[in-house]
């Protein structure tokens, strides 16, 4: 799943797609690299980020999947948390919203997801956007983590969602310090073991720099987020959520290949 993000001020390349024309080239240069999912989103979620209008989240990112979906059969992601957005996404052309709140943002969220009939990610977060790397506490963290994925999938299906279009990732850097999302990333079998897809997003974020015990920038993190890959891809993880789409993709393959097949 390769990340367009059509914002100022995500953490890594905030700005760098924020009108339609360059998101839509970067869009293009990431299917050619090999993505199979486009994750399109307009609204950052890094912490302090602030809160964006549904107007202006719809004109971000609504042009860019018309656009993408006119030229290319991608899947198409809305990285969304408002249920609006996400509706005039699926209209456009997405068939899965990426909802960092696991579909609690709003009372609407949940009969939006099973309305709309598209495939939801569900994710877990620690408190809020703003305030969740304030000070993040789990007794346990892996086992906090996936009896909320499970309870947010049964709320989804009890809502009307089918179970085959329920994608759970337990939110690498959302409320966790770094030794958080480390004992998760050690534990993602665990989180596979739950039986449905899993989606993973770990790419370029501070928990690399915070493992690696190094001072690197985000744009500086491509090897520790091929490395979180790869393990991920090892412990049964369906979809990584990266920048770096054409390196990602080729240590995948390469990864694949050498791996014995019985
Ligand atoms: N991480 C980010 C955004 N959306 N969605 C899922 N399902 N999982 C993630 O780990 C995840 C996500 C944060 O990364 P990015 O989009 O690069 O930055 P920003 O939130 O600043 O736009």
């Amino acid at each position: 799943m390769g990340i367009v993000n059509v914002t100022p001020d995500s953490f890594s390349d905030g700005g760098a797609f924020l009108d339609p024309a360059s998101a839509l080239a970067h869009a293009r240069r990431l299917i050619v690299e090999g993505a199979d999912i486009l994750d399109i989103g307009g609204e950052s979620t890094r912490p302090r980020a602030e809160p964006v209008s549904e107007a202006d989240e719809i004109a971000r990112v609504i042009p860019v999947i018309e656009r993408v979906r006119a030229e290319s059969g991608v899947r198409i992601s809305i990285d969304t948390m408002k249920p609006a957005v996400a509706r005039a996404a699926v209209i456009a052309g997405a068939t899965m919203w990426n909802d960092v709140t696991a579909l609690t943002a709003s009372p609407d969220s949940l009969a939006m997801a099973a309305e709309l009939g598209c495939e939801v990610v569900l994710m877990h977060m620690q408190g809020e956007p703003r305030t969740m790397q304030a000070a993040p506490h789990y007794d346990d963290v892996v086992s906090e983590v996936a009896t909320y994925l499970v309870a947010r999938a049964e709320a989804a299906m009890a809502a009307g969602v089918a179970r085959e279009n329920i994608w759970l990732d337990p939110g690498i850097g959302f409320g966790k310090t770094a030794e958080h999302s480390l004992v998760l990333l050690r534990n993602l079998d665990r989180i596979v073991a739950l039986g449905f897809p899993v989606l993973l997003g770990a790419s370029r974020k501070s928990s690399i720099a915070a493992i690696a015990h190094d001072r690197s920038t985000a744009d500086q993190r491509l090897g520790g987020s091929i490395a979180v890959a790869l393990a991920a891809a090892r412990s049964g993880v369906a979809a990584v959520r990266v920048h770096d789409v054409a390196e990602t993709v080729q240590a995948l393959a390469v990864a694949e290949a050498i791996t014995p097949h019985p």
